[in-house]
Order: C-alpha cells, then structure tokens, then sequence
C-alpha cells in the first residue's frame, strides 16, 4: 500500500491541468467519494496494525496534497475564465461621490489666501502652551478672570518662579503662537496664526469648548490705527463680498491698546434691520486694536521705535456670517446634509 500512495503522489503532483473540465475529472478521479483516495481509506481500515501509523501518515499527506492542489487550480482557472467572459470593457465605469471640505477648512483657507496676498506669513505653535504664553506676556494680570479655572483647561498647575514658565495649559486663544514669533523674529512682522483653542464652556448652540481662530498681527515702524482699519476693510470686502460696510466700536483686551470691536453690514438685510442683526443692521464679526507696549516690552521689541496693530477671529462665527448657520454644533455632528453644502475652489 505504500508503494501505491508513493506511485499516486508523483502522479498527482506532476499532472497538468489546464480547463475546469479536466479539474473536475481530477476531482471525480482523486477526491469524489468514490475515488482513488477515499478507496485507499477503506484498504487502510484493514491492513496490519505494525504498518498502520507510517501508512496513515503518508494517506493524509497524500489526500492534502490532492485537496491543495485542487483549491488553487479552482480559483486560477475561475479568475483567469471569468475575467474573459464577464468584463464588458465598452461599459462606463462605476461612478463615486467626491467628498467636499468642510466649512471652517473652506473659509480658513479663504483667511489665509487673502492675507497672504497682501504680505502675511502664517505661523503655528503649540496647542498645549504655558501660562507665560498664554496670559503673562500678552498683559494680563496676575488676578485676570480669564486664567480662572471656569475659563481656562488647566494640565498642571505650577507656580511660576525664575526661569519656570508656570501653569501648563491649553491655549485659550492663538495671540500665544504671536508671542513665539515676537520672540524669535525681528520687525517687520507681518503674520496670521490660525488653529484650534480650548475654553471651558458649556456646550450649546452659540459656544464650545473647542474651537478656531484666525489672530493676524503687523508690527513695524509707524504702523497706526489706520493701517488697521484699512487692513480689515479690505479683508471683509474679499471674505464677506465688495458690498460689506464695515464699522468699529470701542472695547477693551489685556493686550491692544486703543481696543476695538468690528461689525458688518448685515449681510442678510444689507442694514435695514432683520431677524439675523436683531434690526440692528450689524453683525460683530471680531476685535482689534494697537499691541500695548507691554506686550511688545515682554517679547523683547523696542515700544519706543516700533508699533503694531493685530486682531482675533472666531472661524465657527465668521464662517456662519458667511452660510447663514445658525448652530455651532452642526460643526461638530458630521451630518453630511449639512457638510455636502458646501463646495470651494480653494
Ligand atoms: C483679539 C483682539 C485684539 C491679538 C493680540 C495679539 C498679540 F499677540 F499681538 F498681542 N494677538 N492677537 C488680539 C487683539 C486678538 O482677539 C479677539
């Protein structure tokens, strides 16, 4: 008997088979029922017990050899046939939906190309930042309610002392990646820095917790208000269309001094008054104002020779002036009804 499972081991594995007619006679032949091997099984059940461990061996090698055998001619003759018969190659191919940006991308991307036509570099810096970043060097007072913990998601708190830089945090506003450039870079500046920043708020249809700004900041000899205000001019013009008006009320930040607010001309109503500028004709739409010369004096800029101007923007609010959304959390759901709205050249 081993001397036939040896015979029919060369010659299973030397057989050719080429169609899926001659893989099913070899089927019929070595693996059906009532084929060769199975009738190997049956002698097997009869033979000596002295030969009956090494014969069982060589039996099962045989019948996996065969069975291996037989499953890979099966799917490479299936491919290789199928693929001829089955593709219409005339056919149009299968079409896909294309995804779309999401709003915030759409209109940071917009904040960024128009002022980098007119000279803006852009600069990034650590989500996670320091208490020196953060509130010191930007101005704000040791007692600030801003640093409160109702306010600010603290990491570790640890008193700043020497060359410490103090609590570790997460970035309550961008004005902290502006420090770092002060720091490192000489005037004339001229950057915007976008990215995401953390307050501790409850979440509803008009805050959270997480979200983006644009801050931009210009420092150079005599820069003015001026230059502020026609920076910004143009900047709503591009962003929010050439028929936007623009106007500044007076407000306070720890650090611009002179402060100031800048609204729009409803960009529903054109100013006439409407539900969305609750009949005001305005829409605040960020804050501004001349860097104080403490913060210039903390980043190593001489106050006395140089000025600056700069300003912050939500991403979420400007860009729900721009689409009339009327909930920050649509931002948050992914819901593709409302993300596929929204196509963009850019
Ligand atoms: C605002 C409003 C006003 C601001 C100030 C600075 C820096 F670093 F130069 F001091 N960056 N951004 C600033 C000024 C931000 O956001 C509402």
């Amino acid at each position: 008997m081993l001397d036939k499972i040896k015979k029919l081991h060369s010659e299973i594995t030397s057989l050719k088979i080429n169609t899926r007619q001659e893989l099913e006679s070899y089927r019929l032949k070595y693996l059906s029922k009532k084929g060769i091997i199975s009738s190997l099984f049956e002698e097997f059940r009869n033979i000596p017990n002295t030969i009956k461990k090494e014969t069982g061996q060589r039996l099962n090698e045989l019948k996996q050899t065969a069975q291996a055998k037989f499953d890979s001619l099966k799917s490479s003759l299936n491919t290789s046939e199928e693929t001829r018969r089955d593709v219409d190659t005339t056919k149009p191919s299968y079409s896909f939906v294309s995804g779309s940006r999401h709003p915030i991308s759409i209109v940071r991307r917009e904040i960024i190309d128009i002022f980098s036509r007119i000279g803006f570099i852009v600069s990034e810096g650590p989500e996670i930042e320091d208490d020196d970043h953060v509130f010191t060097k930007l101005n704000f007072a040791p007692e600030h309610p801003a640093r409160d913990m109702q306010d600010t998601f603290y990491i570790s708190r640890i008193s700043a002392e020497d060359s410490n830089p103090g609590d570790i945090l997460l970035r309550t506003h961008t004005s902290s990646v502006q420090v770092r450039v002060m720091q490192s870079m000489k005037p004339p500046i001229r950057t915007i820095s976008p990215g995401r920043v953390f307050r501790n708020e409850a979440i509803s249809a008009r805050a959270h917790c997480i979200f983006h700004q644009v801050e931009g900041l210009y420092i150079d000899e005599n820069v003015s208000f001026s230059d502020l205000k026609q920076t910004l001019y143009y900047f709503a013009h591009e962003l929010f269309g050439k028929e936007t008006r623009i106007r500044f009320r007076p407000s306070y930040f720890p650090f611009t001094e002179p402060s100031a607010e800048m609204d729009l001309s409803c960009l529903i109503c054109g100013g006439k008054g409407c539900k969305v500028c609750k009949n005001t004709g305005w829409l605040e739409v960020l804050g501004c104002g001349m860097v104080h010369p403490n913060v210039l004096e903390a980043c190593s800029i001489d106050s006395r020779k140089y000025t600056g101007f700069a300003f912050g923007m939500g991403i979420e609010r400007a860009a729900m002036l721009k689409y009339q959304i009327n909930d920050l959390r649509l931002y948050f759901e992914n819901d593709l009804r409302f993300l596929s709205q929204f196509k963009s050249a850019i």
